[in-house]
């Protein structure tokens, strides 16, 4: 968890999703009368984890009753390419996960090698920007593993997940931080009410990521690139939606 609290990170994080918190944190923390109150003339790095802290809460599970009838889809509901139709053909035994850039290990996980981890497993809500949302049990890998095993460079900042589908002629991606991705319910998902995840949600494996809008959990995950900067992903902003529609690049909820 050291990673968590490099000053890289949490500045990196402050700017681009918390919105100049940790601006309002250094400020704060020099402000002599805060200072005395919490008797810690030095120490703001606390005064950070503190404000970050609610960031790494967890995001309310449900009962199984709770569960929606019907999980709905939206956005692509079957990718439906060559490679694609041809991995669903054999239920895709062939499909690979690829973890590519800032790793000192990078690699490829099979789905049986995913199914063989340690898995968790939620019963969450998804909540889309369009007014709907839906309950549903999700079950995967939490993504922390595949950093631990893939051995995350220290200069990585962000997950980029790159999708297998398109948009209006762009490849769907989004990307996250590391304080979502070391969240404990953080996972990349291949199971859904104790079935195989359907091709409309995402199959075969999808990002969960609890504390965040619908549009930020990636379908169709094929590849998981560790980066330093967002810059020289599609158009910059971090997502599908953040570069096409200007949707906010943390969609904290
Ligand atoms: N690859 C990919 N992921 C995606 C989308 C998409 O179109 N393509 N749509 C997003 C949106 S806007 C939402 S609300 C959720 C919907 O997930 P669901 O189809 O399982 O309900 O997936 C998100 N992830
Ligand atoms: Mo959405």
């Amino acid at each position: 968890m050291k990673k968590l609290i490099t000053r890289r990170a949490l500045v990196t994080s402050a700017t681009l999703g918390a919105g100049g918190l940790l601006t309002g944190c250094d400020a704060l923390s020099r402000n002599p009368a805060f200072q005395d109150v919490l008797g810690l003339a030095e120490d703001a790095n606390f005064v950070v984890q503190r404000a970050l802290g609610d960031r790494m809460e967890l995001a309310s599970e449900y009962s199984r009753a709770d569960i929606s009838p019907k999980f709905r889809a939206n956005g692509t509901r079957n990718p439906d390419t060559i490679d694609y139709n041809a991995s669903a053909a054999q239920s895709f035994a062939d499909w690979q996960l690829r973890l590519t850039g800032l790793f000192a290990k990078p690699q490829s996980f099979s789905m049986a090698s995913l199914q063989s981890m340690p898995q968790r497993t939620q019963i969450t809500r998804l909540d889309c920007v369009e007014g709907w949302s839906a309950i549903g049990e999700w079950t995967g890998v939490p993504i922390k593993l595949l950093l631990d095993l893939a051995v995350l460079a220290e200069k990585a900042n962000f997950l980029v997940f790159h999708c297998a589908d398109r948009l209006g002629g762009r490849p769907y991606y989004e990307s996250i931080d590391l304080l979502d991705a070391y969240h404990p319910q953080t996972i990349i998902a291949h199971r859904l009410n104790g079935n195989a995840l359907p091709v409309e949600n995402g199959a075969p494996l999808r990002l969960r990521v609890e504390r965040q809008l619908g549009y930020k959990h990636a379908k169709y995950v094929r590849e998981i690139e560790a980066v330093a900067t967002l810059d020289n992903i599609g158009a910059g902003k971090g997502g599908y939606w953040e570069d096409v529609a200007d949707y906010e690049w943390y969609a904290g909820i």
